[in-house]
């Protein structure tokens, strides 16, 4: 009987639409009475269920007027019995917007628009902000909704906002403005060819769930392209559903973060907004995407009510702006250290070379424009510091969205002291957690550039230098110094998001509000070392000793308390033989590899005085013992000769998980904050998310002057050929006298017979033997510097003719 009954059901259509109607109706009902509980006077809430009830009416169950093909008449249905309520309705359901308009007016405030007042165009909303511009053009076809806003613009008294009740395809600016100047159209030249308007165009275009509502989507997006001016912005909030095949193999759409949507969402929000004639085909945003190029994008769920209806957020502009052939080729320049950054060095008298080399954002630019797509959206960026990295790489993806270093493990002041950077320096540096490559900049370097294969770790970079470039001192400090800030999502909208790449922006937007929650440092791999030792602590009872480490005025009193208790758990040799010494958590939690295990279990078993239990040791337990000696000598040698609570920040950082105002990294100082925060402080940085070999072969050849490493080099295998290809490129990009910072967890690394062989100087500047201090992290064994010394005149380069000709390029 069953059988039968399902059967009839699939086949009477009108009983099928009454279940489903009633099943919505329930369901809407009970998320409307959810919200209401967001109102807790009692006098708003007679308005607010009218509101939502005539809003529910007109959305869910009215039925659409029968025969009616044309939208108009739809809307005009649609919006009727619920215009009056529209804003209070939609403000809940739509919170998007809020965002968008922060953005935009973010973007906005960061461009000089030479005095002129900006003009926007909304599309199909309201306007809240108008006060900035100079005519504001709210255009829909929903005449109901035209008089509301026109009564409410009156009653506000804003008159510069025109609201006009027409459908979007057909609105012209030049109808409204007036013509522009010759020197206006000349400017105009240079934008898209087919748009004839008189008018300059406008400078902002919004458009809040407005595009899934019409119909022919493709002629509109076609005029908006033609209405906004060429240095314009357009914003975009709407609902959507994709799935992760539409967007897959492109590369402009600035970041897929959550784009993707479950084959059950996509279904039933797709089948939800037919019912009020909203579409959310994938193809509208598609299409937005590829007339136009990508500034920002964000993919959002709203949870409020217990539901999760897709949405996105995007802010574009002209797919042209920036896209000529030459100023391609100059922001190109410059992250290779190519001629045409040269040409404009020329005006500060530096050399000039004759070859080209490329990157491969640059290819991919030319890719792109031959196929008539958009350029990435790394190129439409308002700062050209991040590079463009495919970020659909395995080798990127295999980080999983996560640093490993919320903060850098090297001594900056011994970094400052031992390369003495000077301003016309081209530095390359491993991006690490951003420290060192702010202490750089502080110096003023002509050149940085920051490398690191894990985006995540550029991320970080990038929010440093964002903070940087638009936030207080106090702001600052706040993230970077407490590593907490309550306000972190409005900063990150209002204020950092015009500095930002795409991905960098997504990656904030999911990440950093629970981060800057709970504390910037008990985020990422390293977070596992600091949990473990605050569990360790409170395990032990030892929270109170922690305290007092942490503020010890004395070296005296801070080697007693490390001596009476802390070391005990610290340094214990059975808790090494447990965890420390295991491979997997070294790699997570302390970004140690195997090979750089097996130099520092090789210079154990080359110490003579190894004191072992002989006999009974396996090669596990000497490795582990082999860890346990080297964290003695990292850690006692640093609690006998730096204090924690003034001067060793690194340390004060592991055990409280914060700095202190009186003990932090250089960077945080209000000194260097006056220095980073100048407008230009970042103009000669350039991000590179790629292995290091990666990039210095695609670098002019002799123009690097520093290259700091880090203890990378640790990690190639000594039986394979990756490092001395990598010495042979950093010999190759780096000028004579050149000089390469390497650190080592190995007193000897194999290596550096590697960098002899190629012509390099090897010097260690310094060398942890038992009991001494190389630095304030002292978490190495040795600190390298190499200096390119193979002169011109060797027998080589004799043989070429002529001096200062520049080397052919390696094969790429
Ligand atoms: C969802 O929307 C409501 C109402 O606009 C807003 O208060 C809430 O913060 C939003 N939630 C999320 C997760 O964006
Ligand atoms: C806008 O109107 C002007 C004159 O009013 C006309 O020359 C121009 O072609 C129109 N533009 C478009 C895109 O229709
Ligand atoms: C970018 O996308 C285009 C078109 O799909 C493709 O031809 C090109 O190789 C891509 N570029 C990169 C760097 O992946
Ligand atoms: C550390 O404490 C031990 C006893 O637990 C003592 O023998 C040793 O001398 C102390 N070392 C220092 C440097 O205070
Ligand atoms: C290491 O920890 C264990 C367990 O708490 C303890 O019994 C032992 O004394 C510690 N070892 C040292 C050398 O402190
Ligand atoms: C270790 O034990 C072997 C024999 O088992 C002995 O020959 C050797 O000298 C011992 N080494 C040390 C350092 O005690
Ligand atoms: C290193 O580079 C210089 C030129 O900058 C070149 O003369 C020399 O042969 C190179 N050394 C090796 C080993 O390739
Ligand atoms: C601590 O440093 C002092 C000199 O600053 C030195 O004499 C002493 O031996 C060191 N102690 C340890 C345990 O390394
Ligand atoms: C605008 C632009 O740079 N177009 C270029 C796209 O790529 C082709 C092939 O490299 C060039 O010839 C175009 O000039």
């Amino acid at each position: 009987m069953a059988d039968f009954l399902l059967l009839r059901v699939a086949e009477n259509p009108s009983f099928h639409v009454g279940v489903a109607v009633a099943g919505l109706s329930l369901f809407v009902l009970t998320v409307f009475g959810l919200a209401f509980l967001d109102f807790p006077p009692f006098t708003k809430l007679y308005d607010t269920v009218d509101a939502y009830a005539r809003f529910c009416w007109a959305c869910f169950m009215k039925p659409h007027a029968k025969g009616s093909k044309n939208q108009q008449d739809a809307l005009e249905n649609f919006y009727k019995a619920q215009a009056s309520v529209y804003d209070k309705t939609r403000g809940m359901l739509l919170h998007g917007r809020e965002d968008l308009l922060g953005l935009v007016a973010s973007q906005l405030k960061n461009k000089a628009l030479n005095g002129r007042k900006p003009i926007w165009v909304d599309m199909g909303e309201y306007v809240e902000v108008p006060n900035f511009f100079k005519t504001v053009y709210l255009v829909d076809l929903s005449t109901s909704l035209c008089e509301v806003a026109e009564k409410r613009f009156e009653a506000l008294g804003w008159s510069n906002v025109k609201v006009i009740c027409q459908d979007a395809r057909a609105f012209n600016l030049s109808n409204y403005e007036e013509a522009e100047t010759p020197k206006a159209a000349e400017k105009r030249m240079y934008g898209d060819g087919s748009s004839t308007g008189e008018h300059e165009g406008a400078d902002l275009i919004t458009m809040s769930y407005a595009l899934s509502m019409i119909p022919e989507f493709y002629p509109v997006i076609d005029s908006l392209t033609s209405l906004l001016s060429i240095n314009g912005i357009i914003g975009v909030v709407d609902f959507y559903v994709q799935s992760e095949v539409d967007f897959q193999s492109r590369n402009y759409t600035g970041g897929v973060l959550d784009r993707h949507c479950t084959w059950l969402s996509r279904t039933f929000w797709r089948t939800w907004f037919e019912i009020d004639r909203v579409n959310l085909e994938a193809a509208r945003r598609d299409y937005l995407e590829y007339r136009f190029g990508t500034i920002l994008t964000v993919n959002e769920r709203n949870h409020s009510f217990g539901v999760r209806i897709p949405y996105y957020i995007w802010v574009g502009c002209s797919k042209e702006r920036g896209s000529t052939e030459k100023r391609l080729a100059e922001i190109d320049a410059a992250a290779t250290e190519s001629p045409f950054l040269s040409a404009l060095d020329l005006q500060t008298g530096t050399a000039v070379h004759h070859h080209e080399c490329r990157s491969k954002a640059y290819e991919s630019a030319i890719v792109n424009l031959t196929h008539q797509l958009p350029l990435p959206a790394s190129w439409y960026q308002n700062h050209h510091w991040r590079i463009y990295y495919d970020d659909s790489l395995e080798k990127h993806k295999q980080f999983k969205d996560e640093y490993i270093y919320a903060f850098t493990w090297e001594d900056s002041r011994v970094d400052a002291r031992l390369l003495n950077v000077q301003a016309d320096d081209v530095v390359l540096a491993i991006t690490s957690a951003g420290d060192n490559i702010l202490s750089f900049a502080a110096a003023k370097p002509r050149r940085i550039h920051a490398v690191d294969l894990n985006p995540a770790q550029n991320h970080l970079l990038e929010l440093k230098i964002a903070a940087f470039s638009t936030l207080s001192y106090s702001d600052v400090w706040k993230l970077f110094g407490e590593g907490k800030h309550e306000d972190f999502r409005e900063l990150l909208v209002h204020k950092l998001s015009p500095h930002m790449s795409s991905l960098a922006f997504q990656y904030w937007l999911h990440e950093g509000p629970k981060a800057f929650k709970r504390g910037l440092y008990y985020t990422g791999g390293s977070r596992h070392a600091l949990q473990l030792a605050k569990w360790l602590f409170r395990a032990f009872g030892m929270r109170n000793e922690v305290k007092a480490l942490c503020e010890a005025q004395t070296l005296n009193e801070q080697r007693e308390i490390w001596n009476r208790s802390l070391r005990k758990v610290l340094l214990n040799r059975t808790l090494s033989r447990l965890i420390v010494g295991k491979e997997k958590w070294l790699w997570k939690a302390l970004g140690v590899p195997t090979n750089q295990r097996a130099l520092i279990v090789q210079d154990f078993a080359n110490q003579d005085d190894a004191v072992d239990d002989n006999g009974s040791s396996t090669k596990a337990s000497e490795s582990g013992h082999a860890i346990w000696e080297y964290a003695v000598n990292t850690l006692d040698p640093v609690i006998n000769t730096s204090l924690l609570s003034e001067d060793n920040s690194y340390y004060l950082l592991c055990l409280q998980g914060h700095y202190s105002r009186k003990c932090h990294p250089e960077y945080l100082t209000p000194k260097a904050h006056i220095k980073l925060s100048h407008p230009n402080a970042f103009d000669g940085l350039r991000i590179h998310t790629d292995e290091l070999h990666e990039v210095i072969t695609r670098m002019s050849p002799g123009t690097l002057t520093i290259a700091v490493v880090m203890d990378s080099m640790d990690w190639f295998d000594p039986a394979g050929t990756a490092a001395a290809e990598q010495v042979a490129a950093l010999n190759h990009s780096l000028k004579m006298k050149g000089r390469v910072l390497l650190r080592s967890a190995g007193l000897a690394p194999w290596y550096i017979r590697v960098f002899e062989e190629h012509g390099f100087q090897a010097k260690r500047v310094a060398a942890r033997l038992p009991g001494t201090c190389i630095d304030r992290v002292n978490m190495y064994a040795s600190t390298w510097i190499c200096t390119k010394v193979s002169e011109w005149t060797d027998k080589k380069a004799m043989q070429k003719d002529g001096m200062g000709k520049p080397m052919t390029p390696l094969e790429i």
